[in-house]
């Protein structure tokens, strides 16, 4: 049992006592109903609209705030592809600035993952075919253009994606979207006394990523969701900027982790608390039948922060029972892994030379406000990242063991989310030891609060377009804590 272990999860057996110290007002009363992101499917000829476009939201009564959205004003619609299938969708830019849309967990080339090299001008728009052949999962997509990804998925654009298939449905989960298959997109956001939403940015935020005070579930604030009386599948997705989610029943109950960033695991593992890092999504199945309302909440150092309330009614029509299987998948070996790869996620502080530049204090002012940000010298093995600079070239059809660290040091108590495009890979070790029980499953996104090791397999090609691995910290991308590599 690893330090990392004892401070990122409490498993079921753990107790949750410390939970119910917390008496939390309930907020049902007064709570907006969970907003469900329309459905979007993927297929037939018709490509998938949609629209990446400026927009005003009223996080608070009566006041307006800046925003961007996917066909709408603030985040997007759920889209669903189903394996086996090639998805045409059609992106058209109606903002004043650049952007680009990254399908996060879809395992496609690069030439159409969405990448910082995939530039859609304003008013342009983009029509990639999408060859969705993985088994079934939910991604999400957000903007990823150059420097500028974390002021623009900060300001909305980011959505839900969900693959499936004849695997997964045979197992008989809870699916009925926005009844008992419920998107939560989590988010964090700062807003000024006036209610207004800011984009702070500043020595602190340059530091650790941009935390807001408010807590935001597929757009509103302490929403509640009505559920059946039964069993809930809930598709966590952690699309702040910055903030660890650590998710926690108020009363403490089991839930069952059923699906991690590629998909579902092998078996249901039953939690009483789950970690969540930027870009990382889980699948949980929670059981409401025995009624009464549940409150999600993030556990932060000061104490429970409510996100958002289920309120179950009817009588549950939905499957009972959870299968003791979920998925088959072959783990390449290690021994296959044809070489290995370090890299170490390095921030300005220690010797990296550049100093501590103080960019602008500028506020969000529509979505602009983030010109001449110093850089603090974050980057991978102490470089910055470069479009013009493939960082790494790799055989397609290889496997290799990635091992991410991030600088010892000052820094070292801040982890680093590490994305990687375009593959699924899976935590061979963490610290020196056996991997968390929370590195289940085939991942994209691993929390680097220790060293790890990956064991990577690459599948999809970038030939000319290189793909990404990054910290999703996105001030942390945004900075230079970003690499590229080509696999052909
Ligand atoms: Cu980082």
């Amino acid at each position: 049992m690893s330090q990392g272990w004892s401070r990122r999860a409490f498993v079921a057996g753990l107790s949750a006592a410390g939970l119910g110290a917390f008496a939390l007002r309930s907020r049902a009363q007064e709570a907006p109903p969970l907003p469900v992101p329309p459905l979007l499917e993927g297929g037939g000829d018709r490509p998938i609209p949609l629209v990446a476009q400026p927009g005003t939201t009223e996080f608070f009564p009566g006041r307006a705030s800046a925003t961007a959205g996917f066909n709408g004003s603030f985040l997007g619609p759920t889209l669903r592809l189903r394996s086996g299938t090639e998805v045409p969708v059609r992106v058209r830019n109606d903002l004043q600035e650049p952007t680009t849309v990254h399908w996060h967990g879809l395992l496609v080339p690069s030439a159409v993952d969405g990448g910082p090299h995939n530039e859609i001008a304003p008013g342009g728009t983009w029509s990639p075919l999408l060859p969705v052949r993985q088994p079934a999962m939910t991604g999400w997509y957000h903007a990823h253009p150059h420097m500028r990804t974390g002021p623009q998925v900060y300001a909305g654009l980011a959505g839900m994606l969900i693959v499936a298939d004849g695997e997964e449905e045979a197992l008989r989960l809870p699916s009925r979207y926005g009844i008992d298959d419920l998107p939560l997109v989590l988010q964090d956001r700062a807003f000024d006394r006036s209610g207004t939403l800011v984009y702070p940015r500043n020595h602190m935020t340059q530091m650790h990523g941009v935390h807001g005070n408010v807590m935001l579930v597929n757009g509103v604030r302490g929403p509640r969701a009505r559920v059946p009386a039964g069993l809930v599948r809930l598709r966590l997705l952690n699309a702040a900027n910055a903030r660890v989610f650590d998710l926690a029943f108020e009363d403490g109950r089991r839930f069952h982790w059923i699906a991690s960033d590629g998909g579902l695991l092998r078996e249901p593992v039953p939690l009483e608390s789950l970690v969540l890092a930027p870009g990382q999504r889980a699948e949980i199945i929670v059981d409401f039948s025995r009624g009464g309302t549940a409150m999600l909440a993030h556990r932060a150092t000061s104490g429970l922060v409510p996100m958002v309330s289920f309120a179950p009614s009817g009588r549950d029509d939905a499957p009972r029972a959870l299968p003791d299987r979920l998925a088959r998948w072959d783990t390449p070996s290690a021994g296959q892994a044809v070489r290995r790869r370090r890299m170490t996620l390095t921030m300005g502080m220690s010797g990296m030379g550049g100093g501590m530049g103080m960019g602008g204090m500028g506020g969000m002012g529509g979505m602009g406000g983030m010109g001449g940000m110093g850089m603090m010298g974050q980057g991978i093995d102490g470089r910055p990242f470069d479009m013009a600079r493939i960082d790494h070239e790799v055989r397609l059809g290889d496997v290799e063991i990635w091992q991410v660290s991030s600088q010892p040091g000052m820094m070292m108590d801040q982890p680093h989310p590490f994305h990687i495009h375009g593959v699924h890979f899976e935590v061979l070790r963490r610290d020196g030891g056996a991997p968390d029980p929370l590195d289940a499953g085939r991942r994209d996104t691993v929390l680097v609060d220790a060293p790890v090791d990956l064991l990577v397999r690459f599948t999809q090609p970038a030939a000319q377009a290189p793909f990404m691995y990054h910290c999703h910290i996105l001030e942390h991308e945004d900075a230079g804590m970003m690499g590229q590599f080509r696999v052909a």
